[in-house]
This record gives structure tokens, sequence and C-alpha cells, in this order.
């Protein structure tokens, strides 16, 4: 052994360091990573560490010549993919993810432009590959080699490990349940820096794909007799009673019922909507379905009428599903579709899922001209989002269908005082309070969107679908909530607040009330319904909202649900009329609807059913 080795450098040293160093840079110089504080530059700075640590690592298991050839090929390969995400982020202004790679669509849009995104100056990224092989070739004698005992080796790992566990400790701060709640891929990659990134995207892939490899499609056939058996035949004085009108959908942020004809220190909290519902269909017992994918998972339910998973955003685990959603189908009886959310276009991967759902166009943050002083909390405040929103709706073509997402009245509920209408509520928790103000000014947001389309002539040509996407207020809020409704918030109370409002607007229909238990997961077959669509063979769960004879009934996603005259949650059945609980007999006839509906639903996203799905096929199934 070379006994100098100690006093010079080991060669996993340079390695880490120019691997790590160079990382950086290229974090601040290729991404346009948002930091908003010392503590971010912090994460951003020290997540590669632990990762190049833990791979150059293996090389302390190995001899000088293989320890040489490891390091060497492994900062290669992993300069490679770095590069690669420099590439792809100078077009798609996105990270990587396996079925990206897989997408041949996209690839094909990067390869027509290959020559334009790569050029020489590029080798730069490879700057400290060639520097290590340089260093290698021309100075070893600055390198120390040495043969690593079993006390260095478990100190290096201890090292690292521990790095790791740091830098998750601080991200927990920053941002908690990154993981379980697989945010944006820019947040991934600024938390747990783009290797980590693509070890996870990498286990999320092939958990998905083993349970996706194991179906053969005759699991159809059950799913299918139970749907067929449960559909719901569409009112006929309203089946297409909208045909060919544009469809004008708007997601409210965070907006639960319990703001509907309701004030907070003597002020109407959504005075237009209040209005609003008059001349509508207004559905008071209307309940999201959402899980961890919150609004990403409201756009599934609402456009698949299949449930969200259980756990994480389908969003993100199945967009290379395939689908058959609203958009879909109306592309194909002549309708533009398009999603207007001025957020980053990858939130939520929406860029990738709008794809399997069949939008035509998303307008994301570059179609929206986006300042300091037209933003706030989350992004731009929705009274400017629908002002220049109107713009891109007068050149869609007709008939278009346009989902509108919101955004101020997000969490934690931030608002200027110019735009705030009404004063926050006056308990002791904070987000309770400043809840209100919020709400009021969506409302506004709204009712000015309202007028402008009226002014573009488009109202009359329109039907219009306002819904809330999920809760604004978390079961942590019980006690200030409480002391709003005036009443001890019990699970009973807390799976009543799971309703979120739900409004059509038909030109030329009168307004009305509609009571009926309902979903989310209703929405679709309505939709078309009105269009004049047909979904017999459709595999939908939810049913038309304005059937005659529908049954009063939904699921949440936690297993809950709720019927006519009971409710079921926590293993408890409670009679609405009192909020009592009840014999659990009382909801048994339901208890096995709401299992199999959940799991059939899982089983088509999991097992990607909807690919062995051929309707003649089916029919012929049916038939025989
Ligand atoms: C972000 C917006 C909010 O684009 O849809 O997402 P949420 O946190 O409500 O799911
Ligand atoms: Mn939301």
């Amino acid at each position: 052994m070379d006994k100098s080795g100690w006093s010079k450098i080991p060669l996993i040293a340079f390695a880490t360091v120019l691997l790590w160093l160079k990382t950086y840079i290229v974090y601040k110089t290729s991404f346009d990573i948002k930091i908003e504080n010392w503590k971010q530059e912090l994460i951003l700075f020290i997540n590669p560490l632990s990762f190049l640590m833990l791979i150059f690592g293996i090389s302390l298991f190995m001899k000088k010549k293989n320890q040489t050839r490891l390091i060497l090929i492994s900062s290669f390969i992993i300069s490679a993919v770095l590069y690669a995400n420099v590439v792809f982020y100078r077009f798609f202004n996105d990270f990587l993810t396996v079925p990206v790679l897989f997408q041949t669509s996209n690839m094909s849009d990067l390869g027509s432009s290959v020559n334009e995104l790569v050029n020489l100056v590029d080798l730069f990224y490879f700057a400290d590959f060639i520097a290590l092989a340089a260093i290698i070739k021309f100075m070893p004698q600055h390198i120390g080699y040495r043969q690593y005992s079993k006390v260095n080796r478990r100190t290096y790992f201890l090292i690292a490990l521990a790095l790791a566990f740091f830098n998750l400790g601080l991200v927990e701060t920053e941002r908690p349940q990154l993981l379980t709640r697989t945010f944006d891929r820019e947040m991934l990659v600024k938390n747990i820096g783009t290797y980590n990134y693509h070890i996870y995207d990498i286990f999320l892939q092939s958990k998905s794909s083993a349970q996706r490899a194991l179906a053969d499609g005759s699991e159809l056939a059950d799913i299918d007799n139970y749907i067929r058996a449960n559909h719901q035949q569409p009112n006929p004085d309203l089946f297409g009673i909208a045909k060919n009108k544009n469809v004008i959908l708007i997601s409210l942020e965070s907006t639960q019922s319990f703001v509907i004809n309701e004030t907070v220190n003597g002020q109407e909290i959504t005075p237009f909507l209040n209005d609003f519902i008059k001349e509508s269909y207004y559905f008071n017992n209307f309940y999201h379905q959402t899980g961890q994918g919150k609004t990403s998972d409201s756009e599934f339910v609402v456009e698949n009428s299949l449930y969200p998973l259980s756990r994480g955003a389908v969003f993100f685990t199945h967009s290379g599903n395939e689908y058959n959603a609203t958009p879909d189908i109306l592309n194909k009886i002549g309708y533009f579709t398009a999603s207007l959310h001025a957020n980053n276009k990858s939130f939520w991967n929406r860029d990738i899922m709008y794809k399997s759902l069949g939008y035509e166009r998303f307008y994301s943050m570059p179609d929206y001209k986006i300042s300091e002083e037209n933003s706030i909390g989350w992004g731009m405040k929705d009274i400017d989002f629908f002002d220049q929103s109107v713009q891109h709706l007068k050149e869609m073509p007709e008939p278009f269908y346009a989902k509108f997402i919101t955004l101020t009245n997000h969490f934690p509920f931030e608002l200027g005082e110019e735009d705030s209408l009404i004063e926050p509520y006056t308990s002791d928790n904070k987000t309770v309070n400043n809840y209100f103000p919020t709400v009021r000014y969506t409302d506004e947001a709204i009712k000015l969107f309202i007028e402008k389309l009226k002014d573009e002539g488009l109202y009359e040509d329109s039907i219009i679908i306002i819904y809330g996407d999920h809760y604004g207020i978390s079961e942590n809020h019980n006690k200030a909530m409480g002391e709003f409704l005036g009443t001890e918030v019990t699970p009973f109370v807390s799976t009543q607040l799971q309703r979120v409002p739900l409004i059509i607007h038909i030109p030329g229909q009168q307004g009305k009330v509609i009571p009926t238990v309902s979903g989310q997961i209703d929405l679709k077959p309505t939709i078309l319904h009105l269009l004049g669509v047909d979904t017999k063979e459709d595999f939908e769960f939810g049913a038309d909202l304005l059937a005659d004879d529908r049954l009063e009934f939904t699921v949440l996603r936690d297993g809950s649900f709720i019927t006519k005259d009971y409710l079921y949650t926590r293993d408890t059945c409670y009679e609405k009329a009192t909020g009592e609980p009840a014999d659990v007999s009382a909801c048994d006839p339901y208890m096995e609807k709401a299992k199999t509906e959940l799991e059939y639903s899982d089983k088509i996203i999991y097992g990607d059913l909807l690919r062995f799905y051929e309707q003649d096929e089916l029919q012929e199934i049916n038939e025989e």
C-alpha cells in the first residue's frame, strides 16, 4: 500500500467534489428553480452530495484499478443523465421521467430540433469528467490510492446517510409531505436533488408497471357487468339540450359548500354565486371525492368518472394509462378542448396527463402575463387570470370545452389589502379567518368573468359548470370551524363539510336547487348527456345528476359514503336527520357497493385496463 497515499487526495474526493459543484452550477444556470429563502438555497446546494457519496462509495470496496474504472464510468453516466435533463429542459421546461422517455411523441418533437438544442459549448457539462480523466492520466502523483478498512468504510457511509437524513429533515420543515403528496417535479428536484429524484421516479414506475404487467383484460368483464347494471338512463327532456354549445368548466380552488348563502361578520361570502344559483341548477349535496392528489384528483374524477387513488396522485402515477376522458370524447365530435391554469405546467404532471386525457391545448404560465402586481400566494390572481383568459377563449374554435382552474383561494389564503372585499373571521385561527376574504375574492372574479362572457357574446352559447375542487379547511381547524358553524365538528359534520358547490348553468333553463346526493364522479355522464352524447358503453362509476330516478349515493375516497338518509364514516353509521349514530345495519345495504366501486376503479387504473377496452368486443361479451 502506498503509505503516503493518505496525504494525497483520493480520487473519490476529486470526483465527488467536482460533480457536486458542477451539479449545483447546472441547477443555477440551466434550470429555472425558484428559491425563496436561504434554507431552500442550502437544500439545493447539499442535495446532490449524499447520492454522489453513496454511488462513488461503492469504489471503497474495490482494488485500485477498479476504483478508477468505477469512478470514471459513474461520473460519466451521472453527467450524461444531468445533461439529458438540461437538453430536455431547454425544450420542455421540465425534468425527465421514465414515462417521458417512452413517450415517443414527445421524443419526436425533441428529435426534430435536436440540432438547435445541442451545441459544442455543451462540452462544459462534461468539464468535471474531462478534468477527472486528465488528472488520472497526467497527474497520477496527486492521487492517493488506498485499500479502505472496514472502519473507514463504515464511517464514510454513516456520513453519507447522515447527510441524506439532514437533507430530508430540512425538506420536511420546508415542504412537509413532499414524497407522499408527490408534488411538482421542480419541487422534487429542488428538494431531494436531481439524482434522487430519478431514483424515486424509477421506483414509482416499477411499482406501477408490475401491477400493469399482471393484468390481462379478463378483469374487465366483471367490472363491465357491474357498470352496465348500474347505468343511469339520461333524462329524456334534457338529453342533448346543450348540443353543440360551448362548455365552460370552472374549478373553484378549495371552495366548500358551507360558504354558499352564508355570511361572515354580517357580510355575504359569495354574493355573486348566491345570485347565479338562482338562474342555474344548484346541487347542494354534492361531494368532492379527492385524495392526496387534491386539485389534480378532482380533475381526474370529473373528467373520467373514475375514482382517484387512495395514495399518491393518479396524475403522477398513471399518466401513461389509456383513458376515455371527456376531452377525448368531445374531440371526436368536433369540440376544441383546452385547460387554462396560470401555473407551472408540470405542476401535478398536468402537461403529461392532459395529453392522456385528450386535451388539445393547455394554457399555462407562458400564456399569461404574470407580474408581481397581479400575483399573490400561489401565483396569478383569479381576476387577472380570467381577464387574460377571455382573450384565449375568443381565439378558440367553437364549440369548445374549456376548463378554468382558479388559484387565489388556496391555503394559506393570502390576499392583499386592495383585494379584500370583506373582513376576515375573528377566531384565534388565522387559516379559518383568512379563508373567507379569499373565497369572496374568487366570487368577485367569477362575477367579472361572466360579465365579460356576456360582453363577448359567449354567454348564451355556453353551458357553465362551476364546482369546488376539494376542502379548503382541513380537520386541523375543527375548533375554529365549530365556532363558525355553531356546532361541534364531529366525524359526521366533518364528512358533511366535504360537500362542495356544483352549479350548472344552461341558457334558457330555470334555476332549481337539486338536493340529490352526488359526487364529482357524476359530472362526466351529466355533461355528456347534456351535449347529447351517449355513455352507455363507457366505463364510468358516476350517474347522470339530472336523471329522474337516480340512486342517491356517493362514495368518498376514504371509503366514507353518503345515501339519502344515512352517512357512513370511520366505522360508524349516522342518521343524517339528527347527525347521531344509528344502528350499523342501516348502512349495511350500501357497504358492499361502496367497497366494490372503489376496488373496481382501482383495478382499472392499476391494471391500465382501459387499454383492453374495445366497445364492440365488450358488447359481444354482454350479448353472449
Ligand atoms: C396548483 C393548484 C393547487 O396548480 O391546482 O393545487 P392543490 O394544492 O390544491 O392540489
Ligand atoms: Mn386545489
